[in-house]
């Protein structure tokens, strides 16, 4: 049975603080609307890579105490400071969160080896399981086939959430390592993701989109391809909507129509201006409702 995550996202004050009611209102829609097969904790559409210390570790606590047992948790720990990995993907297995996963390192163009310690050394000393979380797109990381391979010489890497267009490299990947644990990452690129194989998907846009998307894998599943497409169709017309106008305040700004208090997103990140208002109501209404 392939699985649906929705990666989570995090309620922010204007401040930058984060709303923790807001947070595990989207915790509870994902579980109790969605019903979402698990939740991404910490990835890039929770705006992990924006937050303080402090702030990832409030964020890994809400979403334990509110999901406690009710559907899988991954949380994602890498960071650009091995120690603060390190810290983290021990604090989230102490906290009970069955899987972690961590992001390539990026900005210092990294050799493989250095990636390949970095991996090793955030799974050393805790008793869990990693997914390496590729997403060249951001980082500018991209690994090849014979460097997942060495990283899956550790028994503890067991799989690849795959944020990638590159679908030659997924189809080798999938067939190198058949029991391999692979989550695609482009939500947009679902239908392509599945006849490749793959165990299930994890993505921003589940968030509000997921019973559709599941819908979609069980239409493949069930053979029936022409109704997959469809649904492909319909979710790809909602996600090029939210993309133009904002992807993640909007998701946000979607969600509060829909009685859900997502807060804001953190500065850098844009803070919603009339238009966008106006575009996630036009958004909710024409693809939501
Ligand atoms: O947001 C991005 C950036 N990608 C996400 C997802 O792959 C990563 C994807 O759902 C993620 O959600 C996380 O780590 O939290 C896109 O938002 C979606 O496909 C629209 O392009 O690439």
């Amino acid at each position: 049975m392939k699985k649906l995550y929705s990666a989570l996202m995090t309620a922010f004050n204007d401040d930058g603080s984060i709303n923790e009611a807001g947070t595990r209102e989207m915790i509870r829609y994902n579980i109790d609307v969605n019903k979402v097969d698990g939740l991404y904790v910490g990835g890039s559409t929770g705006e992990n890579f924006n937050m303080s210390h402090e702030q990832k570790e409030q964020v890994f606590k809400i979403a334990i105490d509110e999901a406690k047992n009710d559907v899988d948790l991954i949380a994602q720990v890498g960071s650009l400071d091995l120690n603060e990995s390190k810290y983290l993907a021990k604090f989230v297995t102490d906290l009970g969160y069955p899987h972690i996963s961590a992001v390539t390192p990026f900005y210092y163009n990294y050799t493989f080896e250095q990636i390949k310690d970095y991996y090793n050394e955030i799974v050393k000393d805790v008793d869990n399981e990693l997914i390496i979380y590729s997403i060249p797109v951001l980082t500018g990381v991209s690994l090849s086939l014979d460097q997942f391979a060495e990283l899956f010489e550790n028994p503890k890497i067991i799989g690849i959430k795959y944020t990638n267009a590159d679908f030659f490299l997924l189809e080798r990947v999938r067939n190198r390592f058949p029991d391999k644990l692979i989550l695609s990452g482009f939500d947009e690129m679902l239908l392509p993701a599945l006849a490749l194989g793959v165990d299930g998907a994890i993505g921003s846009t589940y968030n509000l989109n997921a019973k559709r998307a599941k819908a979609e894998m069980n239409a493949f599943d069930a053979g029936d391809i022409d109704k997959a497409r469809q649904l492909q169709k319909d979710s790809n017309d909602l996600i090029s909507a939210l993309i133009a106008n904002d992807i993640y305040p909007s998701l946000k700004l979607v969600f509060k129509e829909l009685g859900v208090n997502a807060g804001v997103t953190k500065k850098p990140m844009a803070q919603p201006t009339s238009e966008m208002i106006a575009g996630a109501k036009k958004i909710y209404n024409d693809y939501l409702k």
